[in-house]
């Protein structure tokens, strides 16, 4: 009998492809393929395990082109669907979407509260330092300087450090990545999703069209080990400040710690996992 082959998960979409060619989100699109179908293959989940949520921005049109069940939510609120979705099923692996814009302006107070929480998730953000399907407006990681229509005289304030935001707000997993490096992305994506708790992942891109003075940050990237010492991973944020292209700009994973999760400490969602069970509508 000829061994049964084993069907090859099809993570992608025949949708068309609407970001601008050359886009660094292609790139991003295909590591979380390339980490969701190793994972699927060596059978730690399966496909139907997952649940996307994303937001509003050019980062978020991921949602057409990647074939998992999920939520194309509203700006700024990709981690509250996220976290509603693990309070529905918390068997889930939900991975959330969002660009810097969302993340850092619209939607911040979710980030830090989502890190306090410990909710098992996975978030990724495609920081481009720019509102970018918006036509370029300055966001909280924006450079100082940074010209554009709503600013001809140059963006006024310091950029956010969000490793730092994070760090303070208690993630247990923060990692850094460079769009560029796929392989590199896929496998820190690949160890977010089974990290236990939430997992908070940065990915440097380029925006082709908007505030390409920050291009090629990449020059400038090095990886560091996995790192789980907590002052380590302060003097790695500090690094980079997110207003120069000079310097140095740790990517890997800056800090990973294990502690009971949102879905574990809360007993009704405990039990469904135990139960590998979701809340069903009872008459
Ligand atoms: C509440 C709300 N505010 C503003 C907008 C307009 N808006 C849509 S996309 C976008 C820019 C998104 O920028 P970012 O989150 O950085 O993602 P990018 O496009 O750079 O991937 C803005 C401001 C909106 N849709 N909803």
């Amino acid at each position: 009998m000829p061994a049964k082959e084993k069907k090859e998960p099809v993570i992608g979409t025949s949708y068309e492809i609407t970001w601008c060619p050359g886009c660094a989100n292609f790139m991003i699109l295909a590591s979380v393929k390339n980490a969701i179908g190793k994972l699927i293959k060596e059978g730690f989940c399966k496909q139907e395990d997952f649940a996307i949520t994303t937001d509003i921005g050019c980062n978020s049109k991921i949602f057409d082109y990647i074939n998992l069940s999920g939520f194309y939510g509203l700006h700024g609120r990709s981690l509250p669907t996220g976290v509603g979705i693990k309070f529905g099923n918390p068997n889930l692996h939900v991975l959330s979407f969002v660009g810097d814009g969302g993340l850092y302006n619209e939607g911040i107070e979710h980030l830090i509260h989502t890190c306090r929480y410990n909710s098992d998730m996975t978030l990724i953000v495609h920081d481009n330092q720019s509102f970018s399907l918006t036509a370029g407006q300055p966001t909280a990681t924006t450079q100082q300087g940074y010209k554009s229509k709503v600013e001809p005289y140059g963006e006024v304030n310091r950029p956010l450090n969000p490793l730092k935001l994070v760090l303070a707000s208690g993630a247990t997993f923060v990692a850094r990545c460079d769009a560029r490096d796929i392989n590199h992305t896929s496998e820190i994506i690949e160890k977010a999703i089974k990290h236990k708790g939430f997992a908070f992942v940065e990915i440097i891109q380029d925006c082709l069209i908007f505030n390409t003075e920050m291009n090629f940050r990449n020059k400038l990237a090095y990886k560091i080990p996995d790192n789980k010492d907590k002052k380590k991973a302060e003097s790695y944020s500090d690094e980079w400040n997110y207003n120069s292209k000079q310097g140095k700009i740790p990517i890997g994973v800056i800090y990973q710690e294990l502690i009971p999760t949102l879905e574990e400490n809360w007993k009704p969602l405990k039990e469904l996992i135990e139960k590998k069970s979701y809340w069903k509508y009872i008459k």
